[in-house]
């Protein structure tokens, strides 16, 4: 008897060591995360959340469930984030400058001609600087786990071409809800309008606002073509998104779970670049044919602009962002070198 039995003995020993880091990694939950976000679901932002779902799913076998709201339905961005930060929403994708209501140095990715071009913007973003400011979130209830491409910003109106500041004066136009932006256009002679994304189409439909300012992709996606005239490729800012989890909800998830959502969050990232790229080489073609007049400005008259726009950083660097600046401007000149 003895000898018959140690060998199984042995064997069950050996399937209980197998099995066990098996469920160790296992430790998830069956769970519905609500992922809002405020494009439509045709967009670079849709398409990119519904890879992050897939992503998710693969990798938990199925049981974690990210269910994407896009077209601001459980929300636009500033009512989202608070959902988050109380722990009514799972997670969210939206600018980074509507988060400066919970912290303000992500107003400094807002600043006029920062990034030359998107290797700058994901080097900075990805690097120590980028990850230092997602750093900041957690102490405010959220987390952030990686930022995406909003992109290069231009402008739309229905009067006139953009050909240089002096061409906003009296335009009446909508920005996101964010100092920066409001100080940047003021300067310009424009009358700087703050609105959330959600309401932006109605405005601009019924001239409430003569114009808006956002990438080629958006103006496609959003259909602003059909709303608006012109089409002004200053590329004033560099807009980046940033996905984020409620710190509430995330502090309950187990590490496995966390791992997962970050992970997939990395590949989203890189899958979401990439199509937002290859969309605005379409996006002026599509745009065009729509009707919209499109006009090049002068690197003369871009500097023009960033001239104009000083009094935008001063104000930022006084109300207590001047070490955030000068720390975003090192690690520019770092790369420059
Ligand atoms: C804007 C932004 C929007 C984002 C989006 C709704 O103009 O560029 O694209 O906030 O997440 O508000």
């Amino acid at each position: 008897m003895k000898t018959l039995f140690k060998p199984l003995l042995a064997c069950l020993i050996t399937a209980g060591a197998l099995a066990a880091p098996q469920a160790l990694a296992a430790d998830i939950k069956p769970r519905i995360i609500r992922f809002g976000y405020g494009l439509a679901e045709d967009s670079n932002q849709g398409r990119a959340v519904k890879l992050f779902a897939d992503e998710v799913a693969k990798r938990s076998g199925g049981k974690l469930k990210v269910k994407g709201f896009g077209s601001a339905s459980l929300g636009n961005d500033v009512q989202m984030q608070n959902a988050l930060i109380g722990g009514a929403q799972e997670m969210m994708v939206g600018s980074t400058a509507t988060l400066v209501g919970v912290e303000k140095d992500f107003g400094v990715y807002d600043l006029p001609f920062l990034f030359a071009n998107e290797k700058e913007a994901d080097t900075v973003l990805d690097g120590p600087f980028g990850q230092k400011l997602i750093g900041r979130l957690p102490a405010k209830g959220l987390v952030g786990l990686t930022y995406w491409e909003n992109g290069f910003r231009n402008v739309t109106n229905t009067k006139r071409p953009i050909t240089r500041f002096e061409d906003f004066q009296g335009i009446k136009l909508r920005v996101m809800q964010n100092p920066v932006y409001i100080d940047m256009f003021n300067s310009f002679g424009a009358n700087a309008v703050p609105l959330a994304f959600a309401e932006l189409f109605t405005a601009l439909e019924t001239r409430a606002v003569d114009g808006q300012e956002n990438p080629v992709n958006t103006i496609q996606s959003s259909k602003f073509y059909e709303v608006q005239k012109y089409l002004s490729v200053t590329k004033h800012v560099y807009s980046p998104w940033v996905m984020t989890a409620s710190k509430k909800w995330w502090d309950g998830l187990s590490r496995d779970e966390q791992k997962i959502l970050q992970d997939a969050a990395v590949v989203s990232r890189a899958f979401e670049r990439k199509d937002s790229r290859a969309e605005a080489m379409r996006s002026v073609k599509f745009l065009t044919q729509q009707g919209m007049k499109i006009n090049m400005v002068s690197d003369a008259e871009l500097k023009r602009m960033r001239d104009k726009a000083k009094p935008a950083f001063d104000k930022f660097a006084a109300n207590g962002g001047a070490e955030v600046l000068k720390d975003l401007q090192g690690a520019l000149g770092q790369l420059r070198k």
